[in-house]
């Protein structure tokens, strides 16, 4: 907020220049029409912007609000499209935050799925326990914010089914992922129970390779590709916004239906 202690000098203009990337991404969403200026954001979030962070901070709220809006337009009985199977991609197109030759295999044997947050029954699970689970499969379109797609068959139980399994409270506010390359992921509860979000341990009928998120990872059909956590090692049921991992340097935390 603004500081009663700092006078009211004039912004330097250069201060939004390390904001360059959050900035288009809220401009591209159509929030601030024609640009945005300092006098603008200020005004908008009532925020001291002399300073760096509290740019990054005011940006953020923008960004927050829009997510907001677009949560209350979320229509839960949405259907994404399918796809015959003909046009599944195969391999799969790999992507993540370094280089697939980085890539750190899970060993799935000693692999547990870890539980926290408002779930009755914390008891972790095994890869067998997951695989005892009503599964199901789905051929939809991923789409990455770098501005490439592909089609792609997905297996595993319904993350709803899950939830319901181990006495989730569905009233939460949000689902939250931790992974094994430490890539944190939120999403809302409404997309959590849509029935095109699975917690996926196939893809075109096979087991999962390792650079896909063996053995565990999400694939929703309403969220951008990198709402889609990969080798999840637990799943947290909350209240508290956990952000994640492109969402905390300025994307937009809904980025999608
Ligand atoms: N754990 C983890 N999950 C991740 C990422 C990552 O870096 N780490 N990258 C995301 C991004 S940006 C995309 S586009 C998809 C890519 O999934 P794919 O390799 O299965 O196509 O994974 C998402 N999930
Ligand atoms: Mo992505």
């Amino acid at each position: 907020m603004r500081s009663p202690f700092r006078p009211a000098t004039p912004p330097d203009p250069r201060i939004l220049d390390d904001h360059r990337a959050l900035i288009g991404s809220i401009e591209r969403r159509n929030l601030l029409r024609g640009g945005l200026s300092l006098g603008a954001l200020t005004m908008l979030t009532g925020c001291d912007v002399n300073e760096a962070s509290s740019v990054q901070r005011a940006l953020l709220s923008i960004s927050r609000f829009n997510d907001r809006v677009q949560a209350a337009l979320f229509d839960p009985d949405k259907l994404a499209p399918e796809y015959p199977k003909s046009m599944v991609l195969k391999p799969p197109r790999f992507n993540a935050y370094y280089e697939i030759e980085k890539v750190k295999p899970v060993d799935g044997e000693s692999w547990r799925l870890e539980l926290a947050g408002f779930i009755s029954d914390r008891r972790s699970w095994t890869r067998q326990q997951m695989a005892e689970l009503p599964q199901r499969e789905m051929v939809i379109r991923h789409i990455c914010v770098e501005g490439w797609d592909y089609i792609g068959e997905w297996s595993g139980v319904p993350l709803r089914t899950f939830l319901e399994r181990v006495g989730a409270d569905l009233t939460a506010r949000y689902v939250a992922f931790r992974t094994a390359d430490d890539y944190p992921s939120s999403i809302d509860m409404a997309t959590a129970l849509h029935p095109q979000t699975l917690l996926s341990t196939a893809y075109a009928g096979a087991v999962l390779p390792d650079p896909f998120g063996y053995p565990l990872r999400l694939r929703t059909s309403t969220k951008l590709g990198f709402k889609n956590p990969k080798w999840i090692t637990a799943i947290e049921v909350t209240n508290t916004y956990r952000g994640g991992y492109w969402e905390d340097r300025g994307f937009n935390w809904h980025s999608g239906l």
